[in-house]
């Protein structure tokens, strides 16, 4: 495909709500959004990574510099026929994989449209809908927690997961449980623990969680494996899993049982769909992360998690949950079973709101061919 133009935009939005986990409150977002342009279409993507490097060593500042200096002119150089020549495009740049993966997903959803195919088919997808799940912040109370808790659950919202860290843990699992003894409930820890709070950690096997998200540290999978021997609840594994390799080897260590799969975190589709095949020739069933996305995002979430061995409910949820509007319309809607519909028209399956993309746009850049 011939790419004439590649715009990439910041915009920033507020959240409805702030998300605190046990690396910090997020109250809004800066976000780097990419479009590529070609033959009178456009692809878009949405970078995943956050106003500072908690969550991963990328930034919405480093993304910038990335795509702007490195990875932007390489697809402008070159031709390539399809999102999944991206990856080969991008190895010379080690890491950035966020960065990567807003440019590569955009070809993508180009590419559906210019093959008239809904973004699901062309990934390999075969689920009609998505089952849902939410991921819930730590919050300034017990009592409000619960009370969240029972509105997404009145919402249809298939599974509960709770952000957890030292304090806000075996309390309020317990108080979860008391209330809801049968929901499918997990927690996610963010890497807040160490190898020490085994024992600690093996105590919840009483409350029968699904799952316990990334304990340990974000960089590691050997010291999960000696911790997943240590309890019977199953380990899910998130920030430590950027590629297939990592996947196969986490998987082979026994370093967990579930694998979140986020495109942003491991470098575009074509590595999100590599580590789905590696999870599903094991048995191992993954689930689609969520990094707080707008519309853009989250339609490329859905269109993922249409893939067979997304057999868990993801971290895919409805805008309103995030934002007072969203850039896209219509807007993602949760059904009253938590499950999203997958698109059936050509391409991602939702517009983007432009006029309202401008005016919440805090700086631009166009790069074009041959410039
Ligand atoms: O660890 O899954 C995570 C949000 C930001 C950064 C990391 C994570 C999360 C979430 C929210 O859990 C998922 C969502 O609702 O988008
Ligand atoms: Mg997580």
């Amino acid at each position: 495909m011939k790419i004439e133009a590649i715009h990439i935009r910041e915009i920033n939005l507020p959240l409805a709500h702030p998300f605190e986990t046990s690396f910090g409150v997020t109250t809004g977002r800066r976000i780097l959004l990419v479009e590529i342009v070609s033959e009178g279409l456009s692809g878009w993507g949405e970078c995943v990574a956050g106003e500072h490097p908690y969550f991963s060593d990328e930034t919405v500042d480093t993304a910038w510099l990335m795509t702007e200096s490195e990875l932007a002119p390489r697809l402008l150089a070159e031709q390539v026929a399809s999102g999944g020549d991206c990856p080969t495009l991008f190895a010379q740049v080690r890491g950035h994989r966020m960065a990567k993966a807003a440019l590569e997903n955009a070809v993508w959803d180009l590419d559906a449209q210019r093959q008239d195919l809904p973004l699901a088919k062309l990934l390999g997808g075969t689920r009609e809908v998505i089952n849902c799940g939410v991921s819930i912040g730590i919050q300034s109370s017990p009592n409000k927690l619960l009370d969240v808790i029972a509105k997404e659950i009145d919402a249809g919202y298939q599974r509960i997961k709770l952000k957890c860290k030292p304090g806000w843990d075996t309390e309020i699992f317990s108080r979860v449980r008391a209330r809801w003894p049968h929901i499918l409930l997990s927690c996610d820890a963010n890497s807040a623990y160490s190898l020490d709070d085994a024992d600690h950690i093996a105590t919840w096997d009483e409350f029968k969680l699904l799952m316990i998200e990334q304990p340990l540290w974000y960089d590691d999978f050997f010291f999960h494996a000696e911790l997943q021997r240590r309890i019977q609840t199953d380990i899910c594994l998130d920030e430590c899993i950027r590629n297939r390799r990592d996947a196969a080897a986490a998987l082979e260590l026994g370093s967990g049982r579930i694998l979140n799969i986020k495109v942003g975190r491991v470098g575009g589709f074509s590595e999100a769909i590599a580590i789905h095949d590696v999870a599903q020739s094991l048995g191992i069933a993954v689930w689609c992360g969520g990094m707080l996305e707008t519309g853009i995002g989250r339609s490329h979430n859905i269109a993922l998690s249409s893939l067979p061995n997304f057999t868990l409910p993801g971290d895919v949820s409805a805008s309103k949950r995030y934002w007072e509007q969203d850039i896209i319309e219509p807007e993602v809607t949760v059904s009253a079973e938590g499950t999203i519909t997958v698109p059936t028209v050509p391409g991602r399956g939702f517009a983007m709101q432009l006029d309202r993309i401008e005016r919440i746009t805090v700086r631009s850049q166009t790069m074009k061919a041959g410039a």
